[in-house]
């Protein structure tokens, strides 16, 4: 649903107070740490961040597309670690239920996940289907009234704090590639699923990946999501809506970064002059500029584009990859206009520029993007 204007602004208004006056002085902490504080999680819960985009029967704001990415560009200018503690309330861990549940599964789940009080992780990858996601190996056989599930998943968002996985596994042995997976929403406590310990990562200290197993779980038939064999189509949906979601994201950090390269800029003197007088650095600020105002139009026209009802596969996964690939960019020159400040920890563009690299990586990698544009550019014939 689209806010009336002045709502948003105020909503818009209210993020940003919250990311400039809350988040920001928490970055060196929560990335020293590897935690996030229970005291944030509890704002944000407070300022219905974890509903975004949950609908407002069930509790959340409901917000469109458009509404929901200008939130998540607001929420890019601080750390993407803390966009991730309810990222996966927002997007990949809830969107599945949003789109194929039935109204038993909605009335069930989604309060909770729009409150925060549900955390949701998405299950899809695992050890030998990252890109190639058709290749689930995690078996889910059908016994009388449930799913027995046995496997593995890797690099899970969320899964050490999840009480919800949305979970897609093979249903149909001999069905090999996308037609025999299906999707399950799998509660965490069942007997024989387990979480491993949360990876060492490059960067998003804070925000937590982890394998997680299943040993014969069982999952009941009405926690099954949409029909059986469409747990692809579910996985692929709810990525082409993350993908999204993930573009405002670094449209947000890249903003972040050009406003702190002007601010060094304007401060810094060189050769008895501010850095903001030498054109060189100069044109990396245009650079930056340019590239970050195409990517939020790209990203913003998507939205619409999907609010009014259309398929936004291609667009989807253009904007992904262009505002993945530009926030790159951005951290880079960050960096080289920062000079040696820019590879120490004191000033937090060295962390920002190991934080951003995941986003040319998972919801899909820039190749995997590149594959999508072109395989609907041939198939629409330009
Ligand atoms: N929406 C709806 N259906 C879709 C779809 C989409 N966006 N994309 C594919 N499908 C459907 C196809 O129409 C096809 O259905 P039919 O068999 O009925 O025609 C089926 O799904 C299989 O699609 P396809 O043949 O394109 O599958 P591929 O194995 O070739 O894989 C890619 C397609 C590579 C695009 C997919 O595996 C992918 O996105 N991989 C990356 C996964 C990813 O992002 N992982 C990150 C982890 S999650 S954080």
């Amino acid at each position: 649903m689209a806010l009336d204007l002045e709502t948003r602004d105020q909503l818009i208004d209210t993020v940003r107070r919250f990311v400039t006056e809350r988040l920001r002085p928490l970055e060196a902490q929560v990335a020293e740490q590897d935690a996030m504080p229970d005291d944030v999680v509890e704002e944000m819960k407070g300022l219905g961040l974890f509903g975004l985009s949950i609908p407002e029967q069930y509790g959340g704001l409901d917000l469109s597309m458009e509404d929901e990415c200008l939130v998540a560009v607001e929420l890019g200018r601080t750390s993407p670690a803390f966009r991730s503690a309810f990222g996966t309330n927002v997007g990949i861990g809830s969107q599945g239920l949003v789109m194929f549940g039935t109204d038993e599964q909605k009335q069930k789940y989604l309060p909770g996940i729009a409150s925060g009080e549900i955390i949701t992780s998405f299950a899809l990858t695992e050890p030998e289907a990252g890109s190639d996601s058709a290749n689930v190996q995690t078996r889910a056989l059908r016994d009388g009234d449930h799913y027995v599930l046995n496997g593995a998943k890797r690099y899970i968002t969320n899964a050490n704090k999840a009480h919800l996985f949305t979970v897609m596994a093979r249903s149909d042995p001999d069905k090999a590639g996308a037609g025999g997976v299906s999707a399950f929403l799998v509660e965490r406590d069942l007997p024989g699923l387990s979480v491993g310990k949360p990876e060492k990562k490059m960067g998003q200290q804070g925000a937590h990946i982890c394998d997680v197993y299943f040993d014969n779980v069982r999952v009941p038939v009405e926690n099954r999501l949409g029909r059986e064999g469409e747990g692809f189509k579910v996985a692929m949906q709810v990525l082409d809506r993350g993908r999204l979601h993930i573009s405002a994201v670094c449209v947000g950090v890249a903003e972040r970064l050009i406003a702190d390269s002007v601010a060094y800029m304007t401060e810094r003197k060189q050769f008895g002059q501010a850095l903001s007088n030498f054109q060189l650095l100069q044109g990396m600020i245009a650079d930056c500029k340019t590239e970050v105002l195409a990517a939020k139009a790209l990203t913003m026209e998507t939205a619409r584009k999907r609010d009014a009802g259309q398929s936004v596969t291609m667009e989807a996964a253009a904007a992904k990859y262009f505002a993945s690939e530009m926030v790159g960019r951005v951290a880079d020159r960050a960096v080289q206009i920062f000079g040696g400040a820019g590879y120490i920890g004191e000033y937090g563009v060295e962390r920002f520029y190991r934080d951003v690299r995941i986003f040319r990586i998972y919801e899909g990698t820039s190749q995997i993007q590149q594959v999508v544009i072109a395989r609907e550019t041939l198939k629409r014939g330009g």
